[in-house]
């Protein structure tokens, strides 16, 4: 993965990344992660960049909020990780061309290698891949599962082929067809119950926007995030674009995996379980959030200051993001810079602001083409799914 790094290391020097949080206080990546009591890197994500992640488990690996930097594309050493299940063997990749992705539900099923899927013509989108848990963190009900802060969440390129032409190819979907399911490829032990799997199905519709794909920013996907195949579900939380992908269906019901029925539901905080009845965790909702300054850049000087941040519409493009500095009394309009590189991709937000000597809220909402505005408040839910609440994400800073 020495070459993949390479590219990351450049691509970041390009892109003109701030620097990491470990830069700041003047210590290496490691010395950072053990100043913070840190656990190291698992091998699999070995090569990402120490000092800009938080591991909480070996499976679940996040990006510092104060490491997201500038440059809309999210280097892959800055991706966040999300595991259900031990990832496959890395050997799995040393044979790519040869991994299989059988579709079915549709008029011709049949199998296609990755060798095949590369002759065929190619997409790429820029997206938005967050966790549905991103900002579980600030449910004061803390809810089970990892406390993700913002950094669940990146911004990055899939290359692949749509999956709209290989329903095409394959002489269109099965008229019962309601969903697109996609399975995952781990290995689930005997004797383990079958319906752990990783297999998510979304609404038909989604298919028009979704790709196999087996680029990730210009490289090959590496294990962590889905290597050799992926399919890539844009404006969708991250469950649904499912890694080492080997089957993608289109089914008359959404899977019987406990991971769709009985998990990513939106259910009421004090449901005993979830309900297969209750809403699936599926499209985004618009979400924005500041990056800098943050209460670990220190004392600011009162006077002029720039806020920086992140905003995306899910599904939709983002029309306006606005500031506060008063913690949502007032707003101002922030100015949208950088590329603007589709709907379901984030787009970075600058404003500058005067700042007297105290402390300030600084918050940010977004609104997106569709008029939907950040809500100041969380839905409350059992899993602390979906947080778009603009006052959990606002952060208070001391000025001198
Ligand atoms: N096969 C498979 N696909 C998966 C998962 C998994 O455990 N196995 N985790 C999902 C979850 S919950 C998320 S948030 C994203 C994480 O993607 P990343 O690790 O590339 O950031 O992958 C999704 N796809
Ligand atoms: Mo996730």
């Amino acid at each position: 993965m020495t070459s993949q790094h390479a590219v990351d290391s450049a691509r970041r020097a390009l892109l003109g990344a701030s620097a990491s949080a470990a830069a700041l206080t003047g210590l290496g990546p490691w010395q950072h992660a053990f100043a913070q009591g840190a656990r190291p890197l698992p091998g699999y994500a070995a090569w990402k960049d120490a000092g800009a992640m938080i591991v909480h488990s070996p499976n679940t690996i996040e990006l510092r909020r104060s490491a997201m930097g500038d440059g809309v594309i999210t280097p892959a050493s800055q991706l966040y990780v999300r595991n259900n299940l031990t990832p496959p063997n890395a050997d799995i990749l040393t044979h790519g061309d040869a991994w299989q992705v059988q579709i079915e539900g549709v008029r011709k099923p049949r199998p296609f290698t990755l060798a095949e899927l590369k002759k065929m013509p190619t997409e790429t989108v820029t997206m938005v891949l967050q966790c549905s848990g991103n900002g579980r963190g600030m449910f004061p009900s803390k809810p089970a599962g990892t406390p993700w802060q913002v950094g669940a969440a990146g911004c990055v390129m899939w290359t692949g082929v749509p999956v709209r032409d290989l329903v095409r190819v394959l002489g269109g979907t099965d008229a019962a067809a309601k969903f697109l399911t996609g399975t995952g490829g781990e290995v689930i032990p005997p004797g383990v119950d079958p319906k752990s799997r990783v297999e998510r199905s979304v609404p038909l519709l989604a298919a028009n926007d979704a790709l196999v794909a087996w680029e990730l920013n210009g490289q090959p996907i590496p294990l962590a995030h889905g290597g050799p195949v992926r399919l890539i579900v844009p404006g969708f939380t991250g469950v649904n674009s499912v890694k080492y992908v080997k089957r993608i269906a289109f089914t008359a019901t959404e899977s019987d995996a406990s991971i769709q029925q009985t998990d990513y539901r939106m259910s009421a905080p004090d449901a005993k379980g979830m309900n297969p009845s209750d809403p699936s965790v599926w499209e985004m909702p618009p979400k924005s959030w500041i990056n800098s300054p943050l209460p670990e850049s220190g004392t600011l000087r009162a006077g002029a200051a720039v806020i920086k941040g992140v905003a995306f519409g899910g599904t939709k493009a983002v029309k306006q993001v606005e500031v506060s500095t008063d913690g949502g009394a007032t707003w101002k309009v922030a100015s949208l810079v950088g590329p603007d590189l589709g709907r379901f991709a984030w787009r970075e937000f600058v404003a500058n602001v005067d700042l007297s000597a105290g402390t300030h809220r600084l918050a940010s909402r977004v609104t997106d083409v569709m008029g939907r505005t950040q809500p100041e408040a969380r839905i409350e839910n059992k899993a602390g799914y979906l947080n778009t609440s603009w006052r959990d994400h606002s952060v208070t800073v001391t000025v001198a």
